[in-house]
């Protein structure tokens, strides 16, 4: 499979470490946003060594066609974007889903006409300065189809991704993986963004018991939807499943809090709106989801 050529839609973190990992690897690509950027970016990688590279930004589609499209915008702004996109790529163009929550994969999987991956990450990256991104700390990248299907695709992106220093596996269960990422983001990012607080403050009153409601409530629409987490056994799995990534990013500002802070939209709809149809479709009663996500609504 040749992967000479990415277009990278929606530079925000992941976005541009993406494209800086690649340039660094050699690859072509060219990263595509709503406003102009400047066209030398810097990475600062997680062991401090800055380097500055040269990257070809477009506000609109490009010339010629890609080997693969990487869409990195936030999850709200998917369609759009993929739409704006579409009707200028080849149809058997690999696309490449990175959004939180579990919104925009099943559609964009349902309409885009070549092979579908979805990506789930816990690279650690933010926007520094227009011209800087900070790859803050490592973390690991699961990459696969949601049918399961595509695997030789899935291996070899996978094995491209590694190289450029982002590790990837090539997995079958990527919507199982969607959903436990979506479990930990809803228990969180809701308080966080609303209390106006770090991680870490969830783990004392009198957010705590908020915690365990939500986590609650997470767990009967995750067994009712099949899915497990990603160890131990129903409630218990993903309170500790909680309960592990507070403690490990007790200092961070959640991306949806940092939202909240800078006046953008938040991806609620995305998070909760996934877990409120599953809810409605088996008949349980989610007061505390429906709580935060009125709350966020009225956010801004
Ligand atoms: O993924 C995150 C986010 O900020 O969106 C968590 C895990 C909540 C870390 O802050």
């Amino acid at each position: 499979m040749s992967w000479q050529t990415h277009w990278i839609i929606g530079p925000g973190a992941i976005g541009r470490l993406l494209a800086l990992r690649l340039i660094r690897d050699g690859h072509g690509v060219t990263l595509i946003g709503r406003r102009p950027l400047p066209d030398q970016q810097t990475l600062v990688t997680p062991e401090g060594e800055a380097s500055t590279l040269e990257v070809t930004t477009r506000t609109g589609p490009p010339q010629g066609f890609p080997d693969v499209v990487h869409l990195t915008t936030k999850a709200y702004a998917a369609e759009a974007a993929y739409t704006a996109l579409a009707g200028h790529l080849p149809a058997h163009t690999p696309l490449v889903l990175w959004q939180n929550g579990f919104f925009t994969q099943p559609r964009l999987s349902a309409c885009h006409p070549g092979p579908v991956l979805c990506a789930t990450t816990t690279e650690g990256a933010y926007v520094e300065a227009d011209d800087r991104v900070v790859h803050a700390g490592h973390g690991d990248t699961a990459i696969g189809s949601l049918d399961g299907g595509h695997a030789a695709l899935a291996e070899s992106l996978a094995g491209l991704l590694s190289e450029a220093g982002l590790p990837t596996r090539a997995v079958t269960d990527i919507r199982q993986r969607l959903w436990q990422k979506l479990a930990i983001n809803a228990a969180i990012n809701p308080l966080v963004a609303h209390y106006r607080i770090r991680n870490g403050a969830l783990r004392d009153a009198p957010y705590r018991d908020e915690v365990e409601a939500v986590i609650g409530e997470v767990a009967e629409v995750m067994q009712a939807e099949g899915i497990a987490p990603p160890s131990g056994t129903g409630l218990e799995g993903w309170r500790a499943l909680v309960w592990k990534v507070v403690e490990a990013t007790a200092a961070n500002r959640a991306s949806m809090l940092q939202d909240v802070l800078a006046g953008r939209p938040t991806e609620h709809a995305a998070i909760l709106g996934p877990l409120d149809e599953a809810a409605k479709r088996h008949a349980l009663a989610t007061p505390r989801l429906e709580a935060l996500q009125r709350r966020l609504a009225n956010t801004r």
